[in-house]
């Protein structure tokens, strides 16, 4: 295989059909720029101030249980209502198209523990909060087209509050990312007669130079095509086309991924590592789906350090994104670091 040099290069994304330019080296670069936040290191077990621990009053009114493993509420902000008659666009105004949507957003507390992370709870802990996606996938799946489950952790990346937390958004419709992926996988499929990203799994292994966990029946890597720097996707190594789909073996070698995945972002900048990650897989609802393979995306948007974050801005708003280092050098860096926690408050006070 012909390999992309150290000169500026654009990589292709074949499940999005988008391109991203490559210009290693330019992390040499001097910053006198933003600097983010380090959330605060040793917080509470229990915070009396947090709507998400167990007891605690939100912001709508309620007040939450006192829960032992997971908590799900609907969002008292929902993004998508349940209820919606509008009949959608007016042919007369053609260039303003728009569609009425029905949905539901909820919230999704991992721990009852303020201070966790989702790295930092135990094995059975992990599978429990797969458990947890897997039920509302399935529960809101009989309900609606595609049930979208994330999680933005840190105030990098927007996130309300420490209490380790996810987000499940539902609605009647599929968003224009999965549409995107959805519309190559099944390309690739038609022409392959093969799933398109357990192809590229093949190739990974092989090379081996983008792995960042390798483990039985799971495979993190930094993509050929990532955009942000440390980016990452988790990749099961047999078929699977939904969350609802995984078996117990995959659902307990997905917790010890996540661990050992998770536990190294924290360690790279010595930081609780913010990033949004989220699930994507076969949609809901009627027609073929065997060309979808399940997996999981994290975007982080530190770059340097700690403090130093990527910012997509200019040519990427203009032309397409951009990335400095290249997807082998964030691999190796992720691929050499512990899997066990070693963030200090110590360590990243001196940023
Ligand atoms: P983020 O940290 O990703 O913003 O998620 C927290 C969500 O919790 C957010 O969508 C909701 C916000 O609307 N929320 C409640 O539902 N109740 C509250 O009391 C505060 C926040
Ligand atoms: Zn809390």
């Amino acid at each position: 295989m012909v390999h992309p040099g150290d000169k500026p290069h654009r990589r292709y994304n074949p499940l999005t059909g988008e391109w991203v330019l490559v210009s290693s080296h330019r992390t040499e670069r001097p910053w006198s720029g933003e600097r983010e936040e380090i959330s605060p290191a040793d917080l509470p077990t229990y915070d009396q101030d947090c709507y998400l621990c167990p007891g605690n009053r939100r912001a709508g009114g309620k007040t939450n249980p006192a829960y032992q493993n997971t908590l799900v509420f609907t969002n008292d902000f929902p993004a998508l209502l349940p209820d919606c008659d509008e009949a959608g666009s007016d042919p007369s105004v053609a260039l303003h198209r728009w569609q009425p949507v029905r949905g539901t957003s909820r919230v999704i507390c991992y721990s009852p523990r303020h201070d966790l992370s989702l790295g930092q709870l135990d094995l059975p802990e992990i599978e429990a909060v797969i458990n947890t996606w897997i039920n509302q996938a399935s529960e809101l799946g009989d309900q609606y087209k595609w049930v979208q489950i994330f999680e933005n952790k840190g105030a990098a990346m927007g996130a309300s509050n420490p209490h380790p937390h996810g987000q499940i958004w539902a609605g009647d419709f599929l968003p224009t990312e999965m549409e995107k992926e959805d519309r190559r996988q099944r390309e690739y499929f038609k022409q392959h007669k093969s799933h398109l990203l357990l192809d590229y799994i093949v190739d990974e292994l092989k090379s081996g130079e983008r792995l960042v966990v390798e483990l039985d029946q799971w495979v993190a890597a930094v993509p050929f095509w990532a955009v942000w720097p440390f980016e990452v996707i988790i990749l099961p190594r047999s078929p699977v086309g939904a969350i609802t789909d995984l078996s117990p073996v995959q659902i307990s070698g997905l917790a010890r991924l996540l661990k050992g995945l998770l536990t190294k972002y924290d360690n790279l900048f010595s930081v609780p590592f913010p990033f949004s990650m989220g699930w994507h897989g076969a949609p809901n609802g009627s027609g073929a789906n065997d060309h979808w393979t399940f997996h999981g995306h994290i975007y982080p948007p530190l770059l340097r350090s700690a403090t130093v974050r990527k910012f997509m801005v200019g040519y990427e708003m203009l032309g397409e994104p951009q990335r400095d280092l290249t997807a082998e050098q964030a691999a190796a860096r992720l691929r050499n670091l512990p899997e066990n926690h070693n963030v200090r408050k110590s360590d990243y006070e001196s940023y």
